[in-house]
């Protein structure tokens, strides 16, 4: 396994600087490190890809979550990665309420191949505002088409023009991708009735046994040395004991916690700020992949 160890530089009572190295709490596989070439080579193995079911060329990744957790804008991010510069796919933005309302679906079509689509929905809320849990069976299900204008206190009527009735293999979700702040995490700082939301989902969900995801984002807020340098990722005290955090909140293992920083400021693009983007998507595409081909029964994945 390659080290990944980061030096910092303290001194000691005499002045001189010193180096000391900060284990991290997540390495990166063999071959990993924060370059162009590991960003290059994780953008080729999401493209590689390969998936054998017939009939499906597109795993199809669905983000669900708080609002304000930063759903839009990890779409956003991918569409940066996409097109090689920053991109507003769709809004995402700062006010109080939520901007998301209806179900929005991007396949990226440029650096990354078109074996993605990835689901943006509308933030879940306190009280009755906000994603409605019943709408998530017949999302996961294939039974909602895109631009549909959720609902916060009824689902969707199978009269609705945006109701599929007959579902392909190819419309059905893959994956699932809890987005998650995670200062709001790190500080437990969840309120009873977004537990509640929380828990409504997953008793929705447990009827599906789709792979579950976890995305961390807006680490930068959460700690200082990640504003400062996102390579700190994996060094951070404040992200671990988030990610610590989300393996209790959502009942995941950590190896499905993904913490990211996504484009909301920027200009222009960063390798490492890509590198923990792609490190996710890589994980959906995996995940997605696997379970698709268990369901239809073919072999493992050929990559
Ligand atoms: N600093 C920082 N800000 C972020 C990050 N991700 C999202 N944001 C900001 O958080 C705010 C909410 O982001 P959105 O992407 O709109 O969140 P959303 O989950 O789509 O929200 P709704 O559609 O309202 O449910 C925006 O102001 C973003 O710029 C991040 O990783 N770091
Ligand atoms: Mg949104």
């Amino acid at each position: 396994m390659l080290k990944f160890l980061k030096s910092t530089k303290k001194h000691n009572v005499t002045g001189k600087a010193r180096k000391e190295s900060i284990k991290p709490w997540r390495e990166f596989e063999p071959g990993g490190s924060w370059t162009e070439q590991y960003r290059t080579k994780l953008l080729e193995q999401i493209n590689l890809h390969n998936i054998e079911e017939e009939g499906v060329a597109t795993i199809r990744i669905l983000l669900l979550g708080q609002i304000k957790a930063g759903k839009s804008s990890f779409l956003n991010t991918v569409a940066a990665i996409d097109r090689k510069r920053i991109s507003q796919i769709t809004r995402a933005g700062g006010a109080d309420k939520s901007l998301t309302f209806a179900l929005k679906e991007y396949r990226p079509t440029g650096a990354l191949k078109k074996n993605i689509c990835i689901l943006d929905t509308m933030g879940y809320e306190e009280g009755k505002a906000g994603f409605n849990a019943k709408d998530v069976g017949y999302l996961v299900n294939g039974h909602i088409c895109p631009d549909y204008k959720f609902h916060p206190t009824s689902h969707i009527e199978k009269e609705s023009t945006f109701f599929r009735p007959n579902p392909q293999k190819g419309d059905k979700v893959n994956c699932i991708v809890f987005v998650a702040d995670a200062n709001i995490l790190g500080q437990d700082n969840i309120t009873m009735e977004i537990r509640q939301k929380q828990k409504e989902l997953h008793d929705e969900l447990s009827l599906q046994d789709v792979p579950t995801i976890v995305l961390l984002t807006k680490i930068d807020v959460l700690c200082e040395s990640v504003e400062t340098d996102v390579t700190n990722a994996y060094t951070s005290e404040k992200v671990k004991q988030a990610v610590d955090k989300a393996e209790e909140f959502y009942n995941v293992p950590k190896q499905n916690i993904f913490p990211v920083k996504n484009y909301e400021k920027e200009i222009g693009t960063d390798i490492n700020t890509e590198i923990l983007v792609l490190l996710a998507l890589r994980q959906m595409m995996y995940f997605g992949t696997d379970f698709l081909n268990a369901a239809s029964g073919s072999a493992a994945i050929t990559e």
